[in-house]
């Protein structure tokens, strides 16, 4: 039978990595972009253990030519979209950045599929972070929730999340959003509160440090596992008709309850070693997120393996090991 073919953009991040262990599972042959950067090591650590029927490529979301190039060449059957800059606080930095690559950047990979791979199935990174301040009355967020976005970030994902339902229905593309609730693994970035917790908290047990500084923990997630929501990516191309969907826990707790489980499994003292800094708080902050799951649990039969107990306990376990056999200073 012959290979499906996947292309990925945003494939060295945690989200394309466990994709593509899933896809490569499946017998896919797997194309990636990833950019030009001067130390190409940062850029693999997360895929280099990947090599057979995985192929990386040059490509940017900003070179819509470069985009239709490559999908005329590849022909693929399905196409992932995880590319954006995904950081929420540091998109009040650098907000056209992010607006380019997370709004315009879309509209330029969604011009190269319609005209050069319109037969493909195309998956958005869309984001529960476009809700922002909105929670219908029960105290969920689901697909029919208003969006009100309260970062640039939030705002760039609504304008593609637009514009991926406006191909679907104007030029009849496949198009779907997956709306994700926050999701993590040992591979999630540093700067996540999930794993900057987790790993900075594990130094703090080990002696090598003596606080942890973060934002606001007050503010509400609803934290899932990475590997749990890229299944969900594959089964939304793999149904029969093109739709947008929540991936969510359906959990809500706040960054101070995850500091709590991971102080006490670690035996550390809040009062000894939690500091808040200002640094890290957001000029608006999204305040409670809580996803209804519903519709893909149903229809696609999704449902996430890992509790937030475990996804932490996976964490703490990576990173106390990691630490243990490593001089603290080689990090990755
Ligand atoms: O881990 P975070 O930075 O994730 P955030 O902002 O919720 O965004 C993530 O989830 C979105 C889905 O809802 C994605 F679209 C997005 O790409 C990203 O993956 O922050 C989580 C919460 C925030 O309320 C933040 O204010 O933790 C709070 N926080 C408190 N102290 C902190 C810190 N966040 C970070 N990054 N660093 C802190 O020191």
């Amino acid at each position: 039978m012959k290979k499906k073919i996947a292309f990925i953009t945003g494939i060295a991040g945690q989200d394309g990595s466990f994709l593509t262990e899933l896809l490569l599972k499946k017998n896919y042959k797997v194309y990636g972009i990833i950019r030009r950067n001067s130390v190409v090591e940062h850029q693999r650590n997360r895929i280099e253990h990947l090599s057979k029927n995985l192929e990386l490529l040059y490509g940017d979301l900003l070179n819509e030519s470069s985009l239709a190039q490559l999908l005329r060449k590849i022909k693929p059957n399905e196409i992932y979209n995880l590319a954006a800059q995904s950081h929420v606080r540091i998109s009040f930095d650098i907000p056209e950045f992010t607006a380019k690559t997370n709004a315009l950047g879309v509209l330029n990979i969604l011009q190269a599929y319609k005209n050069e791979a319109p037969s493909a199935k195309f998956y958005q990174a869309s984001s529960s972070e476009m809700f922002g301040r909105s929670v219908d009355k029960d105290g969920y967020q689901r697909e029919t929730t208003p969006m009100e976005p309260t970062s640039p970030y939030g705002c760039s994902k609504v304008f593609a999340y637009n514009l991926v339902k406006h191909f679907r229905f104007a030029y009849k593309l496949f198009a779907c959003n997956g709306i994700l609730f926050n999701h993590e693994s040992t591979r999630r970035g540093s700067n996540f509160v999930t794993n900057k917790v987790v790993k900075n908290s594990v130094k703090i047990a080990l002696g090598f440090q003596k606080y942890l500084e973060v934002g606001n923990i007050h503010a509400y997630r609803d934290w899932g596992h990475a590997k749990d929501y890229v299944k969900a990516m594959h089964k939304i191309l793999n149904y029969k008709k093109p739709d947008d969907w929540v991936v969510a826990t359906g959990q809500t707790r706040s960054v101070g309850q995850m500091i709590d489980y991971v102080f006490n499994r670690l035996n550390l003292n809040k009062k000894k070693h939690l500091r808040i800094n200002k640094k890290f708080f957001r000029p608006e902050e999204l305040k409670y997120l809580k996803g209804d799951s519903r519709k893909i649990r149903k229809t696609l039969k999704w449902k996430p393996e890992y509790s937030f107990e475990n996804m932490l306990d996976e964490m703490i376990d990576f990173w106390m090991d990691f630490y243990k056999k490593n001089n603290r200073s080689k990090e990755f």
